[in-house]
């Protein structure tokens, strides 16, 4: 009993470190480790910004000739390839650890159980699945992206107490609070990419970026669903993709194939450092996106995006935000709300930031 509650205590510190790099070691996911020895953590480490190195080796160089006889506790088995870094299962073999806590076994085809083997091997004691959820959810955009083959999609809704997510003829207008506020800024900091669809971004004319202090950097990919490319060169947008990477993702682009405008708007966007992703449908977006090393879509408006990536059955994790202001008659209704949530969807993190609430769910698959 007491080495379950410890293994689980040590697992949740490493899923802790792991969370503190997400978003920054794209295509890596952010991988934590604790090294245990005596009931104490002597070792820690995080897959580093970039990528690499991996969690385990900057785990295990902390605790130095200590980790003979350790404990090591890492949110995914560790690897067992030659890749840009030498397999961590065989560093910690090398290592002389007795043990070793796994929460989730890696789906990359050039891991997937060759790392658990190579400790098993070499007499080490191998333990799976401990918290494994907890440690799948700050694993989830990688694990999407290796078994569905595509980017996970995030949608996000702000909802008013009456039901909307807008008003008529102005767009966005303001229904949650500065925390909620920041709480998406950090969100959008742990996510690859930001999607909006064309009649957001014509009449909010977002910068989609993050702006927390000292986290500019980790402004997202950001994309517009336009399927007739009609981004308006002045918009922010497109103004600013020389700095910020942009794309316009454009669905069926068959329908254009003798467009000539089309070809010139598609030119024009190039030329501004616009990218034009052509694709046959959302589905095919998300496996794209993935190909071009995107875990994660950040779906953040309006109301037809939301609803076809909906319909679709795209949604991998709903963020929902409910606030206290009334917008009335000119409203733009909201396709979902608190009290319709299908049951597709479980509910795992509720909370209050003044007035406004959080709900978060996570689709079942
Ligand atoms: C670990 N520890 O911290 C991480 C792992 O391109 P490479 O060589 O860095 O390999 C990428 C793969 O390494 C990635 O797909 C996943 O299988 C694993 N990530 N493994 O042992 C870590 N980030
Ligand atoms: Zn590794």
């Amino acid at each position: 009993m007491r080495v379950e509650a410890d293994d689980r205590r040590f697992m949740a510190a490493a899923i802790r470190l792991g969370r503190s790099h997400l978003g920054q070691t794209a295509t890596n996911p952010s991988v934590g480790c604790v090294v245990v020895k005596d009931g104490e953590i002597i070792g820690e480490g995080v897959t580093a910004i970039g990528g690499r190195p991996h969690a385990e080796p900057q785990a295990l160089a902390m605790a130095g000739a200590r980790a003979k006889g350790a404990t090591v506790y890492v949110t995914l088995e560790p690897c067992s390839h030659y890749g840009k870094t030498p397999p961590c299962a065989n560093a910690l073999v090398a290592a002389g650890v007795a043990r070793v806590v796994v929460a989730v076994t890696d789906p990359d085809p050039r891991v997937s159980g060759r790392g658990l083997a190579i400790l098993a091997d070499a007499g080490i004691e191998v333990v799976t699945g401990v918290l494994h959820t907890d440690a799948a959810r700050g694993l989830s955009a990688y694990l999407t992206r290796h078994v569905c083959k595509r980017a996970q999609v995030i949608l996000k809704l702000a909802i008013s107490a009456d039901g909307m997510i807008g008003k008529k003829g102005e767009g966005q207008v303001a229904i949650t609070g500065p925390i909620a506020r920041t709480q998406v800024q950090l969100l959008r900091a742990e996510t690859d990419a930001i999607l909006v669809g064309i009649g957001t971004a014509t009449a909010d004319n977002p910068e989609l970026t993050v702006r927390l202090k000292g986290m500019e950097h980790r402004s997202p990919l950001r994309i517009v669903l336009d399927r007739r490319l009609e981004l308006p060169l002045s918009s922010t947008l497109a103004s600013t993709a020389d700095r910020v990477r942009t794309a316009c993702a454009c669905c069926n682009p068959t329908d254009f194939r003798c467009d000539a405008a089309f070809s010139a708007r598609e030119m024009a966007l190039k030329d501004q450092a616009v990218e034009v992703i052509k694709v046959a449908d959302l589905s095919d977006l998300l496996a794209r996106l993935a190909t071009l090393g995107v875990s994660s879509v950040l779906v953040e408006g309006g109301a037809t995006v939301a609803k076809a990536f909906l319909e679709a059955d795209l949604v991998d994790r709903l963020h929902l935000y409910q606030g206290a202001v009334e917008i009335g008659r000119d409203g733009l209704a909201s396709p979902l709300g608190r009290a319709n949530i299908p049951s597709t969807f479980r509910h795992v993190r509720h909370a209050r930031f003044g007035a406004d609430q959080f709900d978060e769910y996570e689709r079942d698959r």
